[in-house]
């Protein structure tokens, strides 16, 4: 599958993301409602562990016909056969990711600012994460950009790219209003009870705003 690359609705999993349930069947359930880009973000597993993780999960995204983006490390991407990676402001530059994962591979970068989503479109970037958006849990200690920042995304950036951070069924009209159309969310997708129903409803709210563009 690997590039080009489109989506709508991008769902991460990994650490401690929905306790007390399996990544798997977590996922399994995002996948049902629609999730169409899904990332792997462990922060404190040893590689071996990722590496199997990552494997499993490739073989559920497949399944769907769905991407799968390792955070952080192309290596684990490579080992896997994920679909690409999603790299940090401070993690490799996208020109070294490029050479180590080729042209085939997708590479997605968090932007925090304007400024960052332009060089990262220079650089060759896929995608760039645009946050977060509202203040979050899942990302602590990063200021929001708010809306302001989607818009001016919105208005400038070619390649596509996803709002992500605080965002829930109640606020995505507005991150939609503000000219997203891809949304990305952690705790209000697999933190809840019922992944699947969540997924079905904001593709909804995606589609209505995308729907006669
Ligand atoms: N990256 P939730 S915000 C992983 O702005 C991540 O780059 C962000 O989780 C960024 O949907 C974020 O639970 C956390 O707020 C998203």
């Amino acid at each position: 599958m690997n590039r080009p690359l489109d989506f709508k609705l991008y769902v991460i999993t990994g650490e401690n993301y929905h306790p007390g349930r399996g990544m798997m069947e977590v996922m399994e359930a995002a996948l049902r409602g629609g999730a169409d880009i899904v990332q792997l973000r462990d922060k404190t597993s040893p590689k071996r562990e990722l590496i199997e993780k990552a494997r499993r999960l490739k073989e559920l995204t497949a399944k769907y016909g769905v991407p799968l983006i390792v955070n952080d490390h192309p290596d684990v991407a490579l080992a896997a056969d994920a679909d690409g990676v999603h790299l940090g402001q401070d993690d490799l530059p996208i020109e070294v990711a490029r050479e180590l994962l080729g042209p085939r591979r997708i590479i997605g970068i968090s932007t925090h600012r304007i400024e960052q989503a332009r060089a990262a479109e220079r650089a060759g970037a896929d995608y760039i994460g645009v946050g977060p958006v509202y203040p979050t849990g899942t990302k602590p200690g990063r200021q929001a950009v708010t809306t302001a920042y989607v818009a001016q995304a919105a208005a400038e950036i070619r390649i596509p790219f996803v709002a992500i951070g605080g965002i829930t069924e109640t606020n995505a009209e507005e991150v939609l209003r503000a000219g997203a159309r891809r949304l990305c969310a952690v705790s209000a997708i697999v933190g809840r009870d019922n992944p699947e129903a969540v997924c079905r409803n904001l593709l909804g709210k995606i589609n209505a705003w995308t729907s006669g563009e």
